[in-house]
């Protein structure tokens, strides 16, 4: 039996030597970070690519959304989901503002629109969803609320590189969404990330908010902080671009066999594409329901594991369960019983470009009974 462990995913890598070329450019031009030629031309080519009006880059996928808070001067309480990796819930905290958690919805695992205004309270001041998996929000209906109760809305869209509903970017919905380019990601820039806006003007202030607050050699406007990607990881992005699409069509060859083996097994579920959505398969998410399969979710995960396929159950265990959150009221697992049965019965099966034929088969084996 073939022993190579098999990883969740593996990181896009730009050709090397194309990548050497970059960095002589680099070293020849001695300007390797703060706003350079790679960051500039990065952005810009990210805008076109992503098609949304601005985009800000960041050097890792947390701090844009510390900073959106920021920017948009958020306090209070946010309603946010549960479901997610802990640095959607954090940035609230180092903003000083409460996490509401609100249960999310079976068919998505994004936040459930329906469950929102119950949480709605007066110090509430905006919306904190997750793109989970790259599936799109229920934005539509998101935005209804937030415009009804005042609220801003900002999208962690982490998960959400090139995403598009009817050709149209997800990321243009909101008051504003941020990007993770961490290695793990469809797109990555090794760590990095951004936001996304709609005007100059947000454009404008989130680079101040990036660069400590700097308008000009010696004035600061606001208590800003050093969040700027360099040159190097800039270049390495704009390679990285070049390919991504080719990336994203293997992923896509693995979803659809993955489906057509899935479909037939008892107690797997899994989500299919939506019409109209342009997916990005960043993520392989089944559900393992033991009554039904005859296995635990943690039974499989683990035999799995010891023959070298590496899934991982994201989004386990909840946000809401880790000891900073659990003593909040809308903690509690009667809050969120959606929430807590998918996260006991999700793996993210591996998904990536570099999963040949054989790998997806020796994959499958396992979960077939
Ligand atoms: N919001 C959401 C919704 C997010 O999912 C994330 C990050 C963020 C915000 C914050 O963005 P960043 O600040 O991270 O940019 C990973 C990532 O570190 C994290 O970026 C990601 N979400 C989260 C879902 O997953 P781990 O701890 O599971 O990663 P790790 O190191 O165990 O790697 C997983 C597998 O990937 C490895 O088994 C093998 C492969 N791998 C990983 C790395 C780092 C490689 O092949 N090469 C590598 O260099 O957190």
């Amino acid at each position: 039996m073939e022993n190579r462990q098999i990883t969740v995913t593996s990181p896009l890598l730009p050709d090397l030597e194309d990548f050497q070329q970059m960095l002589c450019k680099i070293w020849n031009s001695k300007w390797i970070t703060n706003n350079g030629y790679f960051h500039q031309k990065l952005e810009k080519a990210l805008a076109e690519y992503l098609k949304v009006p601005y985009i800000s880059l960041f050097t890792n996928g947390t701090l844009p959304l510390i900073t959106a808070l920021q920017a948009l001067r958020v306090t209070g309480e946010v309603i946010t989901t549960p479901y997610s990796f802990v640095a959607t819930t954090h940035a609230l905290w180092w903003n000083g503002i409460k996490p509401v958690f609100v249960d999310i919805d079976p068919d998505t695992c994004n936040l459930d629109p329906a469950k929102i205004e119950a949480a709605i309270t007066p110090r509430t001041t905006a919306i904190m969803p997750v793109h989970c998996y790259g599936k799109p929000c229920d934005i539509v209906t998101i935005q209804e609320i937030a415009d009804k109760y005042g609220l801003k809305v900002i999208y962690d869209a982490a998960h959400a590189f090139g995403v598009e509903v009817n050709g149209e970017s997800i990321l243009k919905a909101g008051d504003l969404s941020t990007l993770s380019f961490h290695a793990t990601k469809v797109y990555n820039t090794i760590e990095g990330g951004a936001l996304v806006m709609r005007d100059e003007q947000m454009k404008k202030r989130i680079d101040y908010l990036k660069n400590f607050g700097f308008a000009g050699e010696t004035e600061v406007v606001a208590p800003g902080i050093n969040s700027k990607m360099d040159e190097v990881r800039a270049a390495y992005g704009l390679l990285n671009l070049k390919q991504v699409d080719k990336a994203i069509e293997v992923r896509q060859q693995v979803a659809i066999r993955y489906r057509e083996v899935l479909r037939d097994i008892e107690g797997i579920t899994f989500f299919d594409d939506i019409p109209g959505v342009r997916h990005n398969y960043s993520y392989f998410p089944i559900f393992v329901e033991a009554d039904k399969y005859g296995t635990t979710r943690d039974e499989l995960y683990f035999k799995m594991k010891e023959r070298g396929v590496l899934g991982r159950r994201y989004f386990y265990p909840l946000i809401s369960t880790f000891s900073s959150y659990r003593e909040l009221e809308s903690a509690g697992e009667n809050n969120l019983p959606v929430a807590t049965r998918l996260a006991s019965e999700v793996i993210c099966l591996p998904m990536h470009h570099e999963l040949s034929q054989d790998d997806i088969t020796r994959i499958l084996s396992l979960l077939v009974k």
